[in-house]
């Protein structure tokens, strides 16, 4: 099935490690990538050393000089014809993000679908990068405040989402001026390759001077250089909060910019007055899609006591009906997890659960067999928990979804749900105004994304994407994120004779 994107792979990766003609340097280690849908190897990749950090770091400096003459709606233009290669090579790459990620081959289709929609975005965006302007209290001056690209933007992103978060920041940092230097997880090497390949050869044939867009793939010290180089002057990072905490302390050292998307624990709070049936697809889709791995994916689900046993009896007769298996066959809705080390978080949670005195209300455990050969296919899983168990507080990555029962007004919910350490994502499910208000209040939800009745995952591009607290503060793709990828410069310009000098302060002499 996979054979016709595999070819299509290999000449997308072909002379790897040797090419520097679309900034490629790679002579470390190798590093192999296997698929955890049949367990397969995909193939080998070279790694970056610090000298080829280097190189790269050269090149990206001296594109920037280029970079950020050309007028920004004409780099908008470079977006669109991006845009429109990805929608070319939508299955291609759908189909490489689900069988080197997992995740189901509608969801694969779905990240590239995010994007082609932050290209559309951005495009636009390129033509109102506004600053504005200000009356000066001074006669015959001007003032107004503007906005510059930083110049190289450093990408960390994480497997779980392996082309569409490179493409949120990748686009946003172009149309403002800026050059990028991703460095992708290394369990998605060719997702990242895939995807370099084919802006490069837009800005190819645009006669992009090299540097733009560039790749270094390689482990945790790769993500350490960046992270300390002076010469990166914001870096968005998208991962584990502990991997975020490293980030933040060594840049707000050298004091650069950072853009943080970290962990989540998000919650769906359903209440007495709530349509049951939305209730159920949203939950059920926020849990188990992308098998639990996404950072927005619903962990938490409160519930008022009245309609516990009817909200968990409904939630455990769909799970009987989920299908487990190859992500690239569309009668299957969950696929594997990355890995044998994300089954052996998925089993130790399990410990936990039971061992903090939470019950477990469906079958669990690891599949076995043919079909299941790559090891890394887990049944998802509902547990009936208290808010405060250690397990239920940490994310963990894997389709397990926590049940907790609430009693009395929608604030009691609301507190349950905002005693967390994380900040990502939120929903209520209620047809009451009242409740819904209130969610969304200044004492309701505490996240960065507060949502009614629709799930806690998924996405859209016009809304700015982050969250609070252990979430790390970032915001990223739509509305007003662009801010964050440029400097603001503030200013005044005289065209009087005089000089009359702010604050009424008389100067003479
Ligand atoms: C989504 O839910 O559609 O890593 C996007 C993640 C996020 C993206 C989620 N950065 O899961």
């Amino acid at each position: 099935m996979i054979e016709r994107e595999l070819k299509e792979l290999k000449i997308l990766t072909d002379n790897l490690g040797t090419s520097a003609g679309e900034n490629w340097f790679a002579n470390g280690n190798e590093l192999l990538s296997h698929s955890p849908v049949d367990g397969k190897l995909i193939g080998k990749v070279k790694t970056s050393t610090k000298a080829d950090y280097e190189k790269v770091i050269k090149f990206s400096e001296d594109a920037f000089k280029e970079w950020r003459l050309l007028p920004a709606p004409k780099r908008g233009e470079i977006i669109r014809q991006f845009g429109e290669k990805l929608r070319e090579k939508k299955e291609f790459l759908g189909k490489l993000v689900s069988y080197e990620m997992g995740k189901s081959y509608q969801e694969g289709l779905g990240e590239v679908q995010e994007m082609i929609d932050i290209c559309d975005f951005a495009i636009g965006l390129s033509r109102q990068l506004y600053g504005a302007t200000i009356h000066s209290e001074r006669p015959m001056h001007r003032m107004y405040d503007q906005y510059h690209p930083l110049g190289i933007v450093g990408i960390i992103s994480a497997f779980n989402f392996p082309v569409a978060v490179w493409a949120w920041n990748t686009c946003l940092a172009l149309v403002c001026g800026n050059v990028v230097i991703w460095k992708p997880s290394e369990k998605t090497p060719f997702c990242a390759i895939a995807c370099q390949k084919i802006l490069a050869e837009v800005l190819k044939q645009n006669n992009i001077v090299e540097g733009v867009s560039s790749l270094v793939i390689g482990d945790k010290e790769i993500g350490e250089l960046i992270s300390h180089d002076k010469k990166v002057a914001l870096v968005s990072a998208t991962g584990s909060t502990r991997m975020g905490i490293e980030v933040n302390k060594v840049v707000a050292a050298r004091l650069g910019k950072t853009i943080l998307e970290l962990g989540g624990n998000n919650a769906i709070i359903v209440t007495p007055d709530a349509d049951l049936k939305i209730m159920l697809t949203a939950v059920v889709f926020g849990a188990v899609g992308t098998a639990g791995q996404r950072c927005t994916t619903t962990r938490r689900l409160i519930v008022h006591e009245s309609i516990f046993d009817k909200v968990k009896d409904a939630l455990v007769n769909a799970y009987k009906q989920i299908k487990i298996g190859n992500p690239l066959d569309s009668a299957n809705h969950v696929g594997p997890l990355i890995d044998t080390d994300a089954v052996e978080s998925y089993l130790l949670a399990l410990d936990e659960i039971n061992k903090e005195g939470g019950k477990i209300l469906v079958e669990t455990g690891v599949l076995e067999g043919k079909d299941y050969s790559s090891n890394c296919y887990v049944k998802p899983v509902i547990a009936e928990v208290e808010n405060d168990y250690k397990i239920v507080q940490k994310e963990t990555f894997a389709p397990i979804l926590y049940l907790i029962k609430y009693k009395g007004d929608v604030m009691n919910a609301i507190e349950i749900q905002n005693n967390v350490k994380q900040g990502l994502s939120s929903a209520i499910m209620t047809n009451n105004l009242r409740e819904a208000e209130l969610f969304l209040s200044q004492q309701g939800s505490d996240c960065g994304i507060a949502n009614v009745n629709i799930g806690t995952s998924g996405a859209e591009i016009g809304g700015a994407f982050g969250g609070e607290k252990e979430t790390g503060g970032g915001r990223e793709s739509g509305s007003d994120a662009w801010k964050a990828y440029m400097r603001r410069q503030t200013n005044t310009i005289n065209y009087s004779t005089d000089v009359p000098l702010a604050q009424g302060i008389k100067f003479n002499f």
